[in-house]
């Protein structure tokens, strides 16, 4: 599954009811041969919003999954901790220091000191994160896309400026300080740097790579097509992976009948000049048997005629109302490809 944050995590708890509990990080003491379950569920996770703040590496896609799937998540706002409290953020606005914007939560910084000091060690981010899972017990396997920096960066109007001069900001000022209300002109993933190959780009990790090549289906999940799975799709050896694997892959619709069903797809479709609409999402992602990555195309029903050549469309109902109704969407996505 790749997923980004808040709709890829009702997507996984979907995932979990339909496969069953995927043990992860594996139990040390698992006896060889213990009865695995008959299925797993791996995620590929967005690492795009990811930021250092005030000292620490913060990873919204994974830690919304981690919490969700661990039963920590606030379900009102959908990120951060439930029974949050904000006495680091308030003090450190008080000293003035940057940025005062961020929710960054008491309880959850506990996560993001933890990360920080074992990547600080030395571990890739695959490796925090399975430490981090140790606790929370998510019941999937979470992974990041890669363990390199690929951040998005996004290209606005500089409201500062009179001129109309440009300038990059991270995703997070992009989305929480300015709620995507400012002219804006593109996104570009920053990255490379540690992990990644010499100043190159950042390249998916063996673990990524290897659960979409070994998979029997993959999903991509009705998070954001330009800023969650759009930016996992950007990450290096992801494409090829898709394109590649024997797997039948089957993409989500994010755009039911004109509208997205959560954040601003539509505000960041429209950057790219794409129409926010589940024909043009397909499109976007496009067929294997082009130069895209989609065997199959699931669409709401309200979107029943949308047709994406090469590629298998049905139309079903796509409100992850609850896991069940999630998990209903996944056999649907398994009878298209027939599996
Ligand atoms: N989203 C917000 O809209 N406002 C916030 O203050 C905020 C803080 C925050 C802290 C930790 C975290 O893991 C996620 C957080 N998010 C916040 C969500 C974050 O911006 C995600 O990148 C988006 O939801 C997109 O997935």
């Amino acid at each position: 599954m790749l997923v980004g944050g808040v709709g890829g995590a009702r997507f996984l708890e979907g995932a979990r009811e339909r496969f069953g509990t995927t043990t992860f990080p594996p139990r040390a003491d698992a006896a060889p041969g213990d009865d695995s379950p008959e299925h797993t569920v791996t995620a590929v996770v967005n690492v795009g919003d990811d930021a250092w703040m005030h000292g620490v590496r913060i990873c919204p896609d994974l830690d919304t999954c981690m919490y969700t799937l661990g039963g920590g998540i606030d379900t009102d706002r959908g990120w951060g901790h439930r029974d949050e409290t904000w006495n680091a953020k308030e003090e450190l606005a008080k000293y003035g220091a940057d940025p005062d914007w961020f929710g960054l939560g008491d309880r959850d910084l506990a996560t993001h000191l933890i990360r920080t000091r074992m990547l600080a060690a030395g571990y890739p981010l695959t490796e925090v994160t399975a430490a981090l899972c140790n606790r929370w017990q998510p019941g999937v396997r979470l992974l990041p896309a890669t363990d390199a920096r690929h951040e998005t960066h996004v290209v606005i109007a500089d409201p500062d400026s009179g001129d109309g001069a440009k300038k990059a900001i991270h995703f997070q000022e992009w989305w929480v300080r300015y709620r995507a209300d400012v002219e804006t002109f593109g996104f570009a993933q920053v990255g490379g740097g540690e992990g990644a190959p010499a100043g190159g780009k950042a390249q998916a990790s063996a673990a990524a790579i290897a659960a979409i090549e070994d998979a029997d289906v993959v999903f991509l999940a009705p998070s954001n097509p330009v800023v969650s799975v759009g930016a996992i799709l950007s990450v290096g050896g992801i494409r090829a992976a898709l394109r590649t694997t024997r797997a039948k892959v089957v993409g989500v619709s994010p755009v039911i009948g004109g509208a997205p069903l959560r954040g601003m797809a539509d505000r960041c479709l429209s950057v790219l000049g794409l129409e926010t609409s589940a024909q043009a999402v397909g499109e976007h992602y496009g067929a294997r048997s082009g130069n895209g990555v989609l065997d199959g195309w699931l669409v709401a029903e309200e979107d029943a005629g949308v047709a994406v050549d090469g590629v298998a469309v049905a139309a079903v109902p796509l409100l992850m109302s609850s896991p069940r109704a999630t998990a209903a969407m996944i056999d649907a996505g398994l009878d298209l490809v027939g599996l």
